[in-house]
């Protein structure tokens, strides 16, 4: 097992020369440390049936089911499918998920820790995956917007986001909206959050999910917000993956956005996603 730090500034390490169908419990003790230290970390040359995937997650934690039944495989409800390819004439999860800036279930009470996603089919002329660091954005963060977000709690609305299912044709939005807020209802986070382990602090918002900030007007939040998504999406701010066929891509969920690239039009698409709860709370109280 060979792990490749970045270089420098950089985000993303590549560990080579491992087989995770083989990952003992102490090295999986030390891959969990290492990725709470690098925070994303591509995986090589993996060939794995989906009871073999799941088996990685369950080594590295607790995998977790997605709330709602379309996004699983029918056989493997811990994978969330992302799928525009037809399986036996059926259509299998949803098709383009994922493609705002967000970080995973932050609309819950109970955040992802561990996030991996393993595609099995790639499209032919594009296959990236985005990424921000949000401790290096907290750090870089100029302090007129910093004091916005210091002692402060964000508002996170995963409503926004809902996908149509077959269960809501002949059904108006409004009730549509109505149930789904009840199932997902906003919750609250610190706009800044300190790591459990690390103790390095992240912004924690997003222009996916996070719908406002606490205490401001109405007018205020939408300027402000506006602000800071402009300065945390900044260009340089945004590392890009590119897939090979055999990576499996593992992130810490607490300290990164990301966003799923495009799929043109035409090209076909498929990837397994496991959420992965580790034995920590989501974040250590600010300060
Ligand atoms: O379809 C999607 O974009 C999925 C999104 C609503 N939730 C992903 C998550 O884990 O928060
Ligand atoms: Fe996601």
């Amino acid at each position: 097992m060979k792990l490749i730090p970045p270089t420098a500034g950089k985000l993303g390490a590549e560990l080579t020369g491992i087989d995770v169908r083989n990952l003992s419990s102490d090295m999986a003790v030390q891959l969990r440390l290492q990725l709470y230290e690098h925070r994303l970390i591509v995986i090589r040359d993996q060939n794995l049936s989906k009871q073999e995937y799941i088996d990685f997650a369950n080594k590295l934690g607790r995998p977790q089911v997605y709330f709602q039944k379309n996004y699983h495989h029918p056989e493997h409800p811990e994978i969330f499918v992302s799928s525009n390819v037809l399986e036996n004439g059926q259509k299998v999860g949803v098709a383009g998920t994922g493609r705002y800036w967000h970080t995973d279930y932050q609309f819950f009470q109970d955040p992802l820790p561990f996030v991996m996603v393993y595609p099995q089919i790639l499209p032919n002329t594009r296959r990236e995956t985005y990424y921000i660091d949000m401790q290096r954005v907290y750090e870089e963060l100029p302090d007129e917007l910093r004091a916005y977000v210091e002692n402060t709690q964000a508002i996170h609305d995963g409503k926004w986001r809902y996908k149509i299912t077959p269960e809501d044709i002949d059904r108006a939005l409004i009730d549509i909206l109505n149930d789904v807020n009840k199932l997902v209802p906003p919750v609250m986070h610190p706009a800044v959050i300190r790591h459990p382990l690390t103790g390095r602090k992240s912004l924690y918002i997003s222009s996916g999910f996070t719908s406002r900030l606490e205490g401001l007007s109405y007018e205020e939040n939408i300027e402000v917000m506006a602000k800071l998504f402009n300065f945390i999406e900044r260009e340089d701010h945004i590392h890009t993956h590119t897939w090979r066929y055999g990576d499996i891509l593992l992130w810490e969920n607490r300290a990164l956005l990301h966003k799923a690239g495009d799929t043109p039009k035409g090209e076909r698409s498929m990837s397994y996603r496991i959420g992965v709860y580790d034995d920590l709370p989501f974040y250590a109280n600010a300060a």
